[in-house]
């Protein structure tokens, strides 16, 4: 995206696509969504995605296919409509589906997700790793019940590109941010010892802190707005007047020009498009057909 680009419309654009993206048809079973963020200070490059879970991995098959290729969306960087992964703003996409082996919150996920720590395994043979985790998973779960301030654990497994993986998430220790980041990071793998007895090799490892957390979408965007939870580390927050409109923020035409008065009603009104009212108006759902 153009560095130029004020963050409050960046910030804009990702609610524009939660609204499309969560109230999808293809998004059927979606329970959260998390997107992480880390910039690099040596090299000022952002590295960002997203972490959502499903309710069954059928769900989350589909929504991997409507990411990769039914979902397409304007690119900001260029204003031309363009498959949601080719925009410009994106490097090196890597997406993929994951069988959930165990996943456990231990606290409210809407108040305690700040930081993110996600590991990857490649594993030599994918025969049986299904059963060997969830066999496991009570331990794996304990293990991650040490770590300070660990809210939820996510035990995943990508059988046909042989990886298991393993996503932590943490509150924050003291009301600052990355409070508790270094007990999260260092803390051993809660798979290693599997992983030295059966020869997996770890393909990655990151620490990131949660930018956005998206709730399950209501007609109309009226459910809660999506969550920003470290936005007192990151100065990337929708606005009124970032030019989207968001019924879920309290939006509408009296306080947000980019809102048309009808738009937050559920019912696709004329003039409501997928652009100017994704809460009402969207081609990736079976929705009323909206009026001339
Ligand atoms: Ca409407």
């Amino acid at each position: 995206m153009n560095p130029a680009t004020p963050p409050d419309v960046v910030a804009g654009l990702i609610d524009h696509d939660r609204q499309l993206m969560s109230s999808a048809d293809a998004a059927e079973g979606f329970k959260h969504k998390v997107i992480p963020i880390f910039v690099d200070p040596g090299t000022g490059k952002t590295f960002s995605g997203g972490r959502y879970l499903f309710d069954k991995w059928v769900q989350a098959r589909s929504y991997e296919k409507f990411v990769k290729e039914d979902f397409y969306t304007f690119d900001p960087g260029t204003g031309e409509v363009v498959q949601f992964l080719q925009r410009s703003i994106f490097a090196n996409p890597d997406c993929r589906n994951w069988y959930v082996a165990g996943a456990a919150e231990f606290s409210d996920f809407k108040t305690t997700q700040y930081h993110l720590r996600t590991e990857r395994w490649s594993i030599p043979s994918p025969l049986g790793i299904i059963l060997f985790l969830e066999w496991k998973w009570p331990q794996v779960k304990a293990a991650a019940m040490q770590i300070p301030g660990i809210s939820a654990v996510w035990l995943l497994v990508n059988r046909e590109d042989r990886m298991v993986s393993v996503v932590y998430f943490q509150n924050r220790l003291a009301p600052f941010p990355t409070a508790g980041m270094n007990q999260l990071m260092s803390a051993p793998s809660v798979l290693a010892g599997y992983a030295a007895e059966r020869g997996w090799t770890q393909v990655y490892m990151a620490g990131h802190l949660a930018l956005n957390v998206w709730l399950p979408f209501e007609p109309g965007d009226q459910g809660p707005p999506a969550l920003w939870p470290n936005a007192d580390a990151i100065p990337l927050v929708p606005s009124i007047h970032d030019g989207f409109c968001s019924p879920s923020r309290e939006e509408s035409s009296a306080n947000e020009a980019a809102c048309l008065p009808t738009c937050g009603d559920a019912v696709c009104d004329a003039g409501e498009d997928w652009l100017n009212c994704p809460a009402d108006a969207s081609p990736y759902r079976e929705s009323p057909v909206c009026g001339p």
